[in-house]
């Protein structure tokens, strides 16, 4: 396997790679921040080849989606550009199957891992509408879909009976997850079953959009860019929505040390809510609306389950520090989940009275 400058070295002339610095906390793929000798920035990734088992297909549909994206947004974000090698290649395959590839990087800009304030909120929903909008003429047939059934709720949840009927739980402590679970097995069903019946609208969306996705204006609550496009993929607009919610609600973070903490925030709900709805919401259908609630306890519940199951399984597919950290990761999304039936009818009342004042 490549070391990371190695592997810099094959986009870039060796005697150029001046700095690399880890960045970032993602959960899934390795980023370092490359600094060349001229001073110049780009962003160095290696795909984890136990989730992207056909890189070229990532590779392929960013291009696709950046190159679409441009044209689409006249300047309105930003958008990463993949950088190619000597050679013309925009990924590199090492021994093992992971892929590295160089972005350009966008600078003057920060990562948050939550939110702090409304502001901000409007400005995560504001830019996935434009993600959504800009996308939306493009033909999902053009893509490959780099992770089959990735937000098949049920399949999700089969995976995670499969596995616990080879764990051996009954000697260890995590019942209140496989109790959690069990109460609630039918909201598995309940986006699956309203898309079979071609209520909700289906596009290229972007399949991970947290709020450490965004990248705000180093000085200002603004968000010039959503990142991380290796999953982009045909899919449900609620996919999208119910994820950035789930995410963005969830003032204490992903990774907070007492579950208690993990409350769903509806101011910040209300926000991203409404700075979506100014730029797309008139791609959403009566039946997107009326699921839009769900779709976020859906996307939280999913995610949880996804990280109990790993959790069940050792560790393979979420990096972790620690080895109970999955675990963790899935009661917090359980005690969101929780938090969201509690506030139901709220939340529905704000849709409702956002939705009657957009068109
Ligand atoms: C993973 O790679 P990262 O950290 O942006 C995961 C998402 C989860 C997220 C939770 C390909 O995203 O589905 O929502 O962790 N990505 C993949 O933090 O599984
Ligand atoms: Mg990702």
């Amino acid at each position: 396997m490549m070391t990371p400058r190695e592997a810099a070295g094959c986009f870039v002339s060796p005697d150029q790679v001046d700095i690399l610095e880890p960045l970032g906390s993602g959960n899934i793929n390795d980023t370092w921040l490359l600094q060349l000798t001229g001073g110049e920035k780009r962003i160095l990734q290696r795909l984890n080849p136990v989730v992207f088992t056909e890189p070229e297909g990532v590779i392929r549909n960013m291009r696709l989606v950046t190159t679409h994206l441009r044209e689409r947004f006249h300047g309105l974000a930003a958008v990463c550009t993949m950088v190619p090698t000597p050679e013309g290649k925009y990924g590199v395959v090492d021994t093992d199957g992971s892929c590295w590839r160089l972005l350009t990087y966008i600078g003057h800009t920060r990562c948050l891992n939550s939110l702090h304030n409304k502001d901000q909120a409007r400005e995560i929903g504001r830019m996935l509408g434009l993600f959504h909008r800009g996308l939306a003429d493009l033909d999902p047939h053009l893509l490959t879909d780099p992770l089959p059934g990735f937000h098949d709720t049920p399949a999700i949840l089969a995976r995670y009976h499969a596995r616990l009927a080879r764990s051996e739980l009954k000697n260890r402590p995590e019942k209140d997850c496989q109790r959690f679970i069990e109460a609630r097995s039918e909201l598995a069903t309940v986006l699956d079953s309203a898309d079979r019946q071609g209520k909700l609208s289906r596009q290229v969306v972007h399949g991970d959009p947290k709020v450490a996705n965004f990248l705000f204006a180093e000085d200002s609550d603004t968000v010039v860019s959503l990142i991380d496009l290796d999953t982009v993929r045909p899919g449900l607009l609620l996919h999208d929505l119910g994820d950035c919610l789930r995410s963005a609600c969830n003032r204490a973070g992903e990774e907070v040390n007492d579950p208690e903490m993990a409350l769903f925030d509806r101011q910040i709900f209300r926000g991203v809510l409404e700075g979506y709805f100014a730029r797309a919401g008139s791609l959403l259908q009566p039946g997107d609306r009326e699921h839009l609630v769900a779709s976020a306890r859906v996307l939280a519940f999913e995610l949880g389950i996804r990280f109990f199951t790993d959790h069940l399984a050792g560790n393979r597919y979420f990096k972790v520090q620690y080895e109970q950290q999955n675990l963790l990761r899935a009661r917090i999304q359980f005690a969101l989940v929780r938090s969201m039936e509690e506030q139901e009818q709220d939340l529905r009342e704000c849709v409702a009275s956002l939705s009657a004042s957009c068109i």
